[in-house]
């Protein structure tokens, strides 16, 4: 365990200067909400100072040496996303806003061209909404039927009946980890069994891909998503990848300047890939940004981080469990092992929003609410969940500090 003296664990936190910032009242902030977006270490950020002081330019059409320098960074950082996920090539890589935007270039561009009344998409009772509602949308635009794979109560799959739920599927669209129970799908057992039923599989990678090293040939999928911004990137920055036989076949998504090859005044021909999904003038600030984001994570090292959030994460459930018996309710998968370092809770009947309000006054953030994942908390019974979700800054001091905050909590609100 790294506590926060420890040398590696200095240096990390100095690494991200919003953390050297004490919060409005004085207190040291202890950020437990990477799951919603992640801090930026100093390395992103003069990334984009960098781009906007001394190579601003458009990429792609300039002649002139400042528009070549914007356009080497900008595509060598799609290069080295490509590296970080060992895509075959860069071409796989598609910039897209975020997660969502990346999900729905698959809806409206695969999905409305292969999918026909008889046709299923299965997705999990896990998804948030990005990864549900473009299946609803594609699944009334287009006739096919939406199924689901059951989760039991700590947020593990049910996979007992796959092969019967996979007859007839066209598309499997699953998360890679769930953002409210932190449970971690078990791709090796799903991905086979959706290719031999003739499927093809999308993993919203939004919550692994910062958190854990991902091989997307390793894991054999045929789309992953991912936004920049919880990966230690910037926001307005995420991808697609996917498999070029893919991607070649597929209609363009959005259309205008750029994705085109040759246009006249009644018809068009259209860019190779990547340029073919990536229509007006790009996301460039923050996609070079991200690029150095990728190179921080990869510097650190990604099994690194996966060991050290286990280590946190097994700290926290440990320190949390001394609160079940004032009402601490603790979800998710009971071995941190076997979790991503995302921990939802609730602490007697609090409401979460009230939990959150009374942690922030002590310099913790955490998230309170549905988490984007309605379906799964109506179907779990519970209104709204505090959660708490770790990343490589965190140390164990910020556990501490949460514990000893949910204990005034207890005590404010009189919990036994
Ligand atoms: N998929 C998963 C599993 C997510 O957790 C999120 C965001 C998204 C998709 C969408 O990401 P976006 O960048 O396209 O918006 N999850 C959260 C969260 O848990 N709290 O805030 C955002």
């Amino acid at each position: 365990m790294l506590a926060a003296a420890d040398p590696k664990a200095q240096r990390i936190i100095a690494d991200f200067p919003i953390l050297a910032k004490p919060t409005s009242r004085g207190k040291r902030l202890v950020y437990l909400d990477s799951a919603a977006t992640s801090q930026k270490p100093r390395a992103v950020i003069d990334a984009l100072v960098d781009y906007y002081t001394t190579y601003n330019a458009n990429i792609h059409r300039g002649v002139y040496e400042l528009a070549e320098r914007a356009t080497d960074a900008f595509e060598g950082a799609r290069a080295k996303v490509a590296r970080f996920i060992n895509a075959r090539e860069s071409a796989e890589i598609i910039w897209t806003r975020n997660a969502t935007e990346a999900i729905n270039l698959v809806s409206f561009s695969w999905g409305l061209e292969n999918l026909k009344p008889g046709d299923a998409i299965l997705t999990s009772q896990l998804e948030h909404h990005s990864n549900l509602v473009p299946w609803q949308l594609l699944a009334a635009k287009t006739g096919a039927e939406l199924r689901f794979i059951e989760s039991d109560q700590n947020g593990e799959l049910l996979l007992d009946d796959l092969e019967e739920k996979l007859s007839g599927v066209k598309l499997v669209a699953i998360t890679h980890i769930s953002n409210t129970m932190g449970s971690i799908v078990p791709l090796d057992e799903i991905v086979p069994l959706a290719h031999a039923a003739g499927a093809i599989v999308l993993v919203d990678g939004a919550q692994s891909i910062p958190h854990m090293p991902v091989d997307v040939q390793d894991l054999e999928v045929d789309f992953f998503a991912a936004s920049g911004h919880k990966m230690c990137g910037p926001t307005g920055i995420g991808f697609l990848y996917g498999r070029r036989e893919l991607l070649d076949a597929m209609p363009p998504f959005l259309t205008g300047g750029d994705m085109i090859r040759r246009v006249a005044y009644t018809e068009t021909s259209y860019n190779e890939i990547p340029w073919k999904f990536e229509a007006g003038t790009s996301n460039i600030a923050d996609a070079i940004a991200l690029g150095a984001a990728v190179d921080y994570l990869s510097d650190v090292g990604m099994t690194w981080i996966r060991e050290h959030e286990i280590r946190l994460t097994r700290y926290a459930l440990e320190r949390l469990e001394t609160l079940v018996p004032r009402g601490l309710a603790i979800y998710g998968p009971p071995e941190a092992a076997d979790r991503a370092g995302v921990i939802s809770f609730n602490l007697g009947d609090i409401h979460a929003h009230d939990l959150a309000s009374l942690l922030d006054t002590g310099g913790v953030c955490v998230r309170a609410g549905h988490h984007c994942t309605m379906p799964l908390m109506e179907k779990m019974g519970w209104p709204a969940t505090a959660r708490a979700s770790f990343y490589l800054y965190n140390m164990e001091d910020d556990i501490d500090v949460l514990v000893a905050a949910l204990e005034k909590a207890a005590e404010v609100f009189r919990l036994a």
